[in-house]
């Protein structure tokens, strides 16, 4: 019971993630102008922060201080098969 609860609490957290990435896109995409957009309904914060971390800036504080609390966690948490870029053929 208690792993379940445990899985049921991580896989809402993942949600809310995702959702504030596509929530939070316009203005992420306006203000930061990344090569990998925020607001692929199906990919993390993280993912995205960690994609963009060499080319923006802000993206890559971000990613120093997630890395800070978990070590690495930017580049671990990447989905390659995820997002609004040029490799993903699956679309948004
Ligand atoms: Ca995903």
């Amino acid at each position: 019971m208690k792993d379940a609860i445990k899985n049921y609490l991580w896989r809402l957290l993942v949600s809310v993630d995702q959702f504030i990435n596509v929530l939070i896109s316009p203005i992420f995409n306006y203000l930061l102008q990344p090569d990998h957009l925020f607001g692929y309904p199906d990919e993390t914060l993280s993912s995205v922060f960690g994609k963009n971390r060499e080319k923006c800036r802000v993206c890559g504080w971000i990613c120093w201080v997630l890395d800070e609390l978990d070590t690495d966690h930017c580049d671990r948490n990447i989905e390659k098969d995820e997002g609004n870029s040029p490799e993903n053929t699956k679309g948004s």
